[in-house]
């Protein structure tokens, strides 16, 4: 729920996807890009992560970004654990979120079990996934052999009925997918699709009642420099 108090807009970012797709290695490397400067964001003191010993995300990892100019937009970024048992956590953490970065393992082995996570995902948010609450797609591990493209997620998510036809005004907010690499030093994509996912939510929130509209798209040139 996007949040506007004191003249601050405070917005939620969920990472979500599949136990080990990446989501807190793009955290870590978003952190590390939005550190330098060139960005319209930079982070807020450092990122929280309830984990295992392992490593591996217990509760969630958390991050807050701030827009540079002018600095009044702050975007609280959650991942959820992707463990299969944690779905009752990640439905704690989904609440109240403004926009959804899905992170696919593009490995094609695993392509039925990211769709699984697509299918929680889609049930939790009882069809407001695009209606009401953007979604980007990133297709993580791109740099490994044997990987899934855009082309076929377009093919799933067209499935799901997360996909509107080509012929509707609304298709403008169908998902951007992004092929993606979250390690940092071959990184690829991981600042794009944040800023991609940031923008849309404060669209979706311009339009009336959240509902979105083409011609919101006149002010995405305002928000871009946000
Ligand atoms: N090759 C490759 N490995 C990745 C990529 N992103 C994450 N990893 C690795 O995948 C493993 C799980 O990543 P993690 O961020 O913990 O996944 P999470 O469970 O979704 O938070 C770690 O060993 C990461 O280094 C990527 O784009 N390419
Ligand atoms: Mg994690």
């Amino acid at each position: 729920m996007v949040i506007i108090k004191s003249g601050k807009t405070y917005i939620k970012i969920l990472y979500w996807g599949m136990y080990a797709s990446g989501k807190t290695t793009i955290l870590d490397t978003l952190y590390m890009l939005t550190k330098k400067n060139g960005k319209h964001i930079t982070p807020v003191g450092e990122i929280t992560k309830i984990e295992r010993a392992s490593g591996s995300t217990l509760y969630f990892d958390r991050g807050l970004f701030q827009s540079i100019s002018p600095k009044k937009v702050f975007y609280m970024t959650y991942t959820v654990s992707g463990q299969r048992s944690f779905s009752a956590l990640r439905k704690k953490v989904f609440e109240g979120t403004d926009g959804i970065i899905f992170v696919a393992d593009s490995q094609s082995h695993l392509l039925d079990e990211n769709i699984e996570y697509l299918k929680e995902l889609k049930s939790l948010s009882q069809n407001k996934l695009i209606n009401k609450i953007p979604l980007i797609i990133m297709l993580n591990k791109q740099d490994l052999g044997n990987t899934i493209k855009t082309n076929t997620f377009i093919e799933v998510l067209k499935r799901e009925r997360l996909w509107i036809n080509s012929g509707s005004h609304f298709s403008i907010w169908n998902p951007k997918i992004y092929e993606t690499c979250a390690l940092f030093d071959r990184e690829k994509n991981i600042y794009q699709s944040f800023h991609e996912c940031a923008k849309r939510t404060l669209l979706y929130k311009v339009g009336r009642g959240g509902e979105t509209s083409p011609n919101n798209l006149e002010l995405n040139i305002k928000i871009n420099n946000i």
